[in-house]
């Protein structure tokens, strides 16, 4: 596969309301897309990092910049036999996951549509749908997260996280569960605590929950250990897991019974599928997380999603709870039963809205290899 051209665009798109977390407020989607040609055929990829070191500490502009200097140059200009091939090309480049992740996905496109099947046929997923929950942001008040959770549920999710941090954990959480004794119900903390807020994680240990994610520091896995040893709850880790590494080491100390999937943070859909391969084969299951991605990223999380260890609901909700209007052409929609149907067409299977891409557009450049 001959890579000939890659466009970068960097884009900012609304979203329907803001995103509050435990140390951070996302207001609109902003990110780099990645358009690549190749013999003929274009491959779409999205980073997931934002416009601040949040999450991370990758940004659009570290993306940008480590894509023009060192992922682009790599690869422009090459026959490129296979995937792997390229994670070699790029072996020397460390760190900066969500730009690598970003261009593997565009490759994932143009290899799927080039041998004529849909991503998640590549990949090795199975089934036409994937269970879905919903992540609602830190709200006012109380009363605003119930109405808020009520219309999702209205909506028909049937599994609900929410955002927690210092202040607006249990009373919220309790609030929750009180109303709703059978929901499936997780708590997401994005590291806002230390080990010395042990009263609060046990206190959230009595609430029933599926998981609470990442409680303490982004990079920890040591403290999530000592804390897995005195809570019944499963932990989740998101941040903390950037490898199929960091995955065998959380789970050989127990730092945690669940992992959160996300394709971005760990460099790419085969460091996504390596996760969950091992996760898979120890009986620890796996689910797709979520960066508010726009219709690029969320077909490519479905496909992967489709693979048989990714056993709980995703962080993968309909186009509507983020966007107006999404960047692809044919928006995700919510399935009855709670789930989203995985694309079929060739590659990630939707359909680029070029029109909205020019409206939201900030900054585009193509490079050329020699
Ligand atoms: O921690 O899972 C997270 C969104 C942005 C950054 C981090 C996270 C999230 C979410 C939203 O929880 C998941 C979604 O895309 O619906
Ligand atoms: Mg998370």
């Amino acid at each position: 596969m001959k890579i000939e051209h890659i466009t970068l665009h960097h884009i900012r798109m609304p979203l329907v309301a803001p995103f509050q977390t435990s140390r951070w407020v996302e207001r609109d989607r902003e990110c780099v897309l990645v358009e690549l040609q190749a013999e003929g055929l274009t491959g779409w990829g999205e980073c997931v990092a934002t416009q601040s070191c949040t999450y991370s500490y990758e940004t659009v502009k570290t993306n940008w910049l480590i894509l023009e200097d060192f992922l682009l140059p790599a690869l422009l200009g090459v026959d490129l036999p296979d995937i792997s091939t390229y994670h070699r090309l790029i072996s020397h480049v460390t760190g900066h996951p969500m730009a690598k992740a970003g261009l593997e996905m565009a490759l994932w496109d143009v290899f799927a549509q080039a041998a004529g099947v849909s991503l998640q046929h590549l990949l090795g997923g199975e089934g036409d749908r994937v269970a879905v929950g919903v992540s609602v942001g830190i709200q006012p008040d109380i009363p605003a997260l119930l109405a808020q959770v009520e219309a999702y549920l209205r909506q028909g999710y049937t599994r609900i996280k929410i955002k927690i941090k210092p202040g607006r954990d249990f009373a919220d959480t309790a609030a929750l569960r009180q109303a709703y004794p059978d929901l499936l119900l997780q708590v997401d903390a994005n590291s806002a605590y230390r080990l010395t807020d042990i009263d609060t994680l046990k206190a959230l240990d009595d609430l029933g929950l599926l998981l609470i994610e990442q409680p303490l520091a982004h990079d920890d896995i040591l403290d999530h250990a000592k804390l897995q040893a005195q809570l019944r709850t499963a932990l989740c880790l998101d941040e903390s897991i950037t490898s199929v590494d960091h995955a065998r080491w959380a789970l050989e100390v127990d730092a945690c019974r669940i992992i959160n999937i996300k394709p971005g943070r760990v460099g790419g859909m085969a460091e996504g599928k390596r996760i969950h391969d091992t996760c898979h084969a120890q009986g620890v299951p796996v689910w797709m997380g979520g960066m508010l991605e726009t219709g690029i990223g969320r077909a490519a999380n479905l496909a992967l999603a489709s693979l048989p260890g990714f056993t709980l609901p995703g962080d993968i909700s309909a186009s509507a709870r983020y966007y107006q209007r999404d960047i692809i052409t044919e928006p995700f929609e919510l399935n009855p039963d709670s789930t989203l149907s995985v694309p079929t067409g060739p590659g990630l299977g939707v359909t680029m809205d070029r029109d909205w891409l020019q409206q939201i557009r900030l900054r585009r450049q193509t490079f050329t290899g020699g």
